[in-house]
């Protein structure tokens, strides 16, 4: 960019650097210069054309025309002077006229250079006012060159600053690069054992997929035998209903023979017993014959009440002991068995199941003692006596019943 700006010394006047600095201002604004001297130049025309030209009006003024003054002093000096002082004057007058000559050369002269300088000067001012123009122009330029370069420093500035950031940021994206550089290389190796991994999942899938047409195919088929299977199902479910209904059938049939059988059962083992009876003195299986009587022993134990109802069940009741040869007879069983005695209604009054009053006394001595309510008799065959004990106590039983030498009746379902 081409322009200029005003020195400091030309802002600040400072006489001690000042011919060194006009010299130095002259080498580099000649233009200027030239201007100033141009102008020093005008100045000093104009001052001599002035001063010529009031020389020149004076004369012209006092002596409008030479031969109208000469005689005007001629008749002032001839009437004034003598003759030498005329020759003298007449000499001056030569003198002065040849001067007045000269000088009128000379002032053509000068109004010519006049002219001239006139046209310089005009030339010059208007040369000056381009200069001026140019000068302002150039001083717009310099301050506008001035606020840009203002504006250019900041910039500059804010540049150094980004550039000081933008250096911290590259070192710390160098840093962050070599960060990077090094994850890439591990994420590189880590990608190769991926591969690998993938290859071999790719296998395996591919295996898979394989396994699963298989699969598939073998899928359809047990598809296919489910559907044969679910109809044969349907079918046999539809067999087993009907063998249901069959087996439903079958069953009341088997549930009536079963009954009949039973009956008939029944019946053989009464016939059997029949037999037995003729062939045992009189009595059922299981029971001994002893006079007139029929004895069972139970292998159970129970309370006293529970075996006078087994007794019952049987058709008989608990043992009533008539006499010391029929409780001999008892004493020869195993062991202590409860028999028909009892003062359960009334204490100390005993008395048979038969309802009949006890006569026989076989009490073991100090009894019946009745010791912590014993209301039930027990037969001990160790002792051979009874013992009074407490009714819900278990022992074994012993039942007796008539013998049976007719032919008893026989019982049947069937009808
Ligand atoms: C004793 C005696 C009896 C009683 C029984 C009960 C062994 O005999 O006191 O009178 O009935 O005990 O076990
Ligand atoms: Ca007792």
């Amino acid at each position: 960019m081409m322009g200029f700006e005003l020195d400091d010394s030309l802002k600040t006047y400072n006489p001690g650097k000042e011919s060194h600095r006009t010299v130095l201002w002259l080498k580099e604004r000649p233009f200027r210069a030239a201007a100033v001297c141009l102008g020093v130049l005008c100045v000093v025309l104009l001052t001599g054309i002035i001063i010529a030209a009031g020389h020149h009006n004076h004369a012209a003024v006092e002596q409008p025309t030479p031969s109208c003054n000469l005689i005007g002093e001629q008749v002032q000096l001839g009437t004034r002077c003598n003759l030498t002082d005329l020759r003298r004057e007449q000499t001056r007058n030569k003198n002065v006229t040849k001067e007045r000559d000269q000088l009128r050369i000379t002032c053509t002269n000068l109004i010519q250079e006049q002219g001239q300088l006139q046209t310089s000067c005009k030339n010059l001012t208007e040369e000056r006012d381009k200069f001026k123009t140019s000068n302002m122009q150039l001083i717009q330029e310099r301050d506008q060159l001035q606020t840009s370069t203002n504006n250019i420093t900041q910039e500059r500035d804010h540049l150094l600053t980004i550039n000081k950031c933008l250096t911290k940021e590259g070192f710390q994206l160098k840093t962050s690069n070599n960060n990077l550089t090094q994850e890439r290389d591990l994420l590189g190796t880590s990608n190769k054992y991926l591969n690998k991994e993938i290859n071999q999942l790719q296998t395996i899938n591919n295996n898979l997929t394989q396994e699963r047409d298989l699969l598939q195919t073998s899928n359809n088929n047990l598809s296919e035998e489910m559907y044969q299977l679910q109809t044969i199902n349907n079918n046999l479910t539809q067999e087993r209903d009907l063998l249901q209904t069959s087996n439903k059938n079958l069953t009341e049939a088997m549930s009536q023979l079963q009954t009949i059988n039973n009956n008939v059962t029944l019946e053989r083992d009464q016939l059997k017993e029949l037999q037995r009876l003729s062939d045992g003195g009189g009595c059922l299986a299981g029971w001994q014959p002893h006079g007139g009587s029929c004895y069972f022993l139970s292998a159970e134990k129970k309370s006293w009440m529970a075996s006078r109802q087994d007794c019952q069940d049987r058709g008989s009741d608990l043992v009533v002991i008539n006499s010391k040869e029929e409780q001999n007879f008892i004493n020869n069983f195993c062991c202590a068995v409860w028999i028909g005695l009892h003062d359960r209604e009334s204490e100390s009054k005993w008395k048979w199941v038969d309802g009949s009053p006890m006569k026989l006394s076989l009490w073991n001595p100090g009894e019946p003692n009745n010791a912590g309510n014993e209301d039930c008799a027990e037969l001990i065959p160790k002792s051979k006596t009874w013992n009074d004990v407490p009714c819900s106590w278990e022992r074994h039983w012993a039942c007796k019943s008539v013998k049976r030498n007719s032919q008893p009746e026989i019982k049947t379902s069937m009808t």
